[in-house]
């Protein structure tokens, strides 16, 4: 696949020794691994800070999920309750993806599309089969589609999350908005099901809300670096809006004590009330879009 590749696009061994493609174009810098296809920066040539967030104390080993990026959670979102021993957001974010091809587009948009069948290996956690494709395209905006197909004789039912970290100046300045009048399951508060009654939200403590029955584009207004990032989507009725705060940044080992302030997440989901059941044979995608102003 070496061979393949256009001008300013690298496969090489990044963190952990882990195959990494690296792309240095005059739209943007940008870092994918084949390990869970997770995009772990992004950075338009214009703009003077990352927009994709990652951890310090990131894992990069097989077997273990990456933090910061854009996780690919498949085909559950958060804990797997038929199995407690299960990974947490599936089994696809800790796979090994094929680089399927990686292209140059006319306006200078890098664009990559990986994919994943089910195997021996997703089957011990995971028993169904599937079949994902997963397409990258990164310029001066970014846009990501999980497209998965059901290979199988009877109907999958799945969840399914592009988990976007972004960077922030301060976590306790920024305001999300979008979801006003949404209804969203609050994890912090025993998943009572509540209504965003406030058309801004902000972040004064550790928030996690899964915003169901919405396919509205999210704003994220950083005063601090000056800029805003939009968030659209299609193929998606699930949102997530997520900040650990203090006392879960320090239960995480792969995530610095000091780092929530830097972060957010604004995930576009399918979970819950909004799981998506494909016929056999049938597809099913779903686009997160990113673009700053
Ligand atoms: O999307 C928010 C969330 O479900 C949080 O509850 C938190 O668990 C976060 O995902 C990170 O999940 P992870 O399995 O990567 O630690």
């Amino acid at each position: 696949m070496k061979s393949d590749l256009p001008a300013g696009v690298t496969l090489d061994e990044g963190r952990g020794g882990l195959p990494r493609l690296t792309v240095a174009t005059d739209l943007c810098t940008a870092e994918l691994y084949l390990h869970g296809a997770h995009l772990c920066h992004w950075q338009p040539r214009r703009h003077p800070h990352p927009v994709l967030w990652m951890s310090q104390a990131s894992l990069f080993e097989t077997g273990a999920p990456i933090r910061g990026g854009v996780p690919v959670c498949f085909p559950w979102f958060g804990p797997n309750a038929a199995g407690p021993a299960a990974p947490a957001h599936g089994v696809v974010r800790i796979a090994e993806w094929a680089l399927d091809r990686v292209e140059t587009e006319r306006d200078g948009t890098t664009a990559i599309v990986l994919s994943l069948a089910s195997d021996a290996g997703t089957r011990a956690a995971a028993p169904q089969d599937f079949s994902l494709a997963y397409a990258v395209r990164l310029g001066e905006a970014l846009s990501m589609a999980l497209t998965v197909t059901n290979p199988a004789g009877a109907p999958l039912t799945f969840e399914e999350a592009l988990h976007t970290y972004f960077t922030v100046s301060d976590v306790r300045q920024v305001s999300v908005e979008g979801l006003a009048g949404a209804t969203f399951v609050d994890k912090t508060d025993g998943g009572k099901r509540k209504t965003q009654d406030d058309p801004v939200i902000t972040i004064s403590s550790e928030t996690d809300r899964l915003y169901l029955n919405t396919a509205t584009t999210v704003t994220l207004t950083d005063p601090g670096f000056g800029r805003r990032i939009t968030v659209s989507k299609t193929g998606s009725l699930s949102s997530v809006v997520w900040n650990p705060w203090i006392a879960k940044s320090r239960a995480m080992p792969d995530f610095g004590d000091d780092e929530w302030p830097a972060m957010i997440c604004i995930e576009t989901v399918n979970a819950l009330d909004n799981a998506v059941t494909l016929r056999p044979g049938a597809s099913h995608t779903m686009t997160a879009a990113i673009s700053l102003s």
